[in-house]
């Protein structure tokens, strides 16, 4: 069975709850359901945290044994050379997530660390992203 790990970063825990014309109305455990739905065949491990060490520990932790990382690194994206070095270190292919069109917004949120060190990148289709990127590593072989 493929392991797929979901990353989360800071303030993604507040999704459906604050700024639903940005991030939408639906809390990510509750569209976690739909995804495990979607793909009975994997195992989806979840991660969220609002430290960046955290994040980074979770890389480190499961990235060497995983088949492929689903990372939304939040605000994190835009600052952490240290998430980027993460990714860089572990053997699992990595596609990064944003929900908004970060390349519609300011434009801080115009440039990642983490692209580089990803597979792909998916922004502005809200969660929908997650799916495909999760399709995306499923077909993928390392
Ligand atoms: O669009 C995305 O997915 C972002 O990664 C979200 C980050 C932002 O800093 C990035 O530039 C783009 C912010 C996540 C904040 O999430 C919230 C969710 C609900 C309410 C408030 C914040």
């Amino acid at each position: 069975m493929k392991q797929i790990l979901i990353i989360n970063g800071p303030n993604l825990n507040l999704l459906g709850k604050r700024e639903p014309t940005i991030y939408g109305n639906r809390s990510f455990v509750d569209y976690l359901k739909t995804i495990e739905e979607l793909f009975p065949e994997v195992q989806l491990r979840y991660f969220q945290s609002n430290h960046e060490g955290e994040l980074i520990d979770k890389i480190h932790e499961l990235g060497f044994d995983i088949d492929g990382i689903v990372i939304n690194a939040g605000a994190y994206t835009h600052t952490s050379i240290a998430i980027a070095d993460a990714l860089s270190a572990v053997t699992a292919p990595a596609v990064e997530v944003h929900i908004s069109n970060v390349h519609a917004r300011e434009s801080f949120r115009h440039h990642s660390y983490l692209s580089a060190k990803c597979k792909g990148v998916i922004v502005g289709l809200g969660l929908k992203g997650y799916e495909l990127a999760i399709q995306y590593l499923v077909m993928n072989d390392k």
